[in-house]
């Protein structure tokens, strides 16, 4: 069977590094083309690897047919249309969370895959794919620690994005990955949703909620909360805590990579220890990354969505939309998910 043709849609930070990872280190997969907004940008990116085309306008790249496969990595207004493209010419995707903007236009995405009658859509929750996180969900699932009764998170950034990372967008944008992380251990829906915000950061631009502590009821009765941070101005650090009935488990303690020197450079003490801290997502998540676009392609090549779904992404986008609305109220708020009978597009409920 030939190598897999994939184009990628969007070549910022993440777009840019999962072409690499295409190109360099993902069995039976080709990067054959790229587009983005920026013509500059996608072409530099092209220009470092061989047989690379730039398709300027996404819906040409999607609708082209040296392209099998697609990764959207666009700004997330953008996706509800290339998804929706993706679906009518039968390509199979990789879309970066959020889904869409609201639960609305994800829902619109569930019903159209579900009417096309084969899932062609993997939402872009890398932290499944993280060995830690799937490990601690194998453990939980093994019924050995017993219910699962809490999960701690924390999610902090260096500093966020860019001044229009508003505190919707730490939600819709970053939160949205612990909404998920939620479901997926749990194996469960979030049933109701508070976001709430302690005095902000100064080095948050004025008027935005950083940082934020969401507490999720869980369906069956568990709660999960998280503190989610745009600008700590440390680096990037990631860390779940679940706590069961007969034990506790925890992924992203950074126990690797230390030192004990008499000459560390910040703070200047005499005879230290510690380690260095991520600088963002694609350092702390690379592995994750890796496993989650192999385990796309080759479920790809057997006509196969083994990663989350549309209503993965969907359920995540609700959440994210009572957030929003939470963090206005400072109330609960309850998550107000579609009954679609299961079937249809083949997808579970919850996948994986
Ligand atoms: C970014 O878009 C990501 O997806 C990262 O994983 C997340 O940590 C960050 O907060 C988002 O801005």
């Amino acid at each position: 069977m030939p190598e897999t043709r994939v184009g990628i849609i969007g070549v910022g930070l993440m777009g840019t590094d999962h072409a690499h990872r295409v190109a360099q280190r993902t069995a039976n997969a080709t990067l054959v083309a790229v587009s983005d907004v920026d013509a500059d940008r996608a072409a530099g990116l092209a220009g470092r690897f061989d047989g690379v085309r730039v398709i300027s306008d996404p819906m040409a790249l999607i609708a082209d047919d040296s392209v099998d496969a697609v990764i959207i990595a666009s700004p997330g207004f953008a996706h509800e249309e290339q998804v929706m493209a993706c679906l009518q010419h039968g390509k199979y995707a990789m879309c970066e969370k959020p889904l869409t903007m609201d639960s609305t236009s994800a829902l619109r995405l569930v019903r159209a895959e579900r009417a096309a009658g084969h899932p062609l859509i993997q939402v872009g929750f890398m932290r499944r794919f993280d060995p830690e996180y799937t490990q601690m969900k194998a453990l939980l699932d093994s019924g050995e620690y017993g219910r699962t009764l809490l999960l701690h998170n924390v999610h902090r950034n260096l500093s966020a994005p860019g001044a229009d990372f508003r505190s919707e967008m730490i939600v819709r944008d970053s939160l949205v990955h612990e909404v998920d992380v939620s479901r997926f251990l749990f194996g469960e829906e979030i049933v109701s949703v508070r976001v709430m915000s302690p005095a902000a950061t100064s080095f948050a631009p004025r008027g935005v909620a950083d940082p934020q502590i969401a507490i999720f009821r869980m369906a069956g009765g568990a709660l999960a909360i998280t503190e989610v941070f745009a600008n700590s101005q440390v680096g990037y650090e990631v860390r779940c805590e679940v706590v069961a009935e007969r034990g506790s488990i925890t992924a992203g303690l950074t126990q690797t990579g230390l030192y004990r020197t008499t000459a560390a450079p910040q703070p200047p003490l005499p005879g230290s220890w510690g380690g260095e801290v991520p600088q963002d997502y694609r350092t702390r998540f690379a592995r994750a990354y890796d496993l989650e676009i192999q385990s796309w392609i080759d479920a790809t090549r057997r006509g196969e969505v083994l990663g989350p779904t549309t209503w993965d992404g969907y359920a995540a986008t609700a959440v994210c939309t009572a957030g929003i609305r939470s963090l206005a109220s400072g109330q609960d708020v309850p998550v107000e998910l579609e009954r679609l009978a299961s079937g249809g597009c083949g997808c579970p409920a919850l996948s994986r």
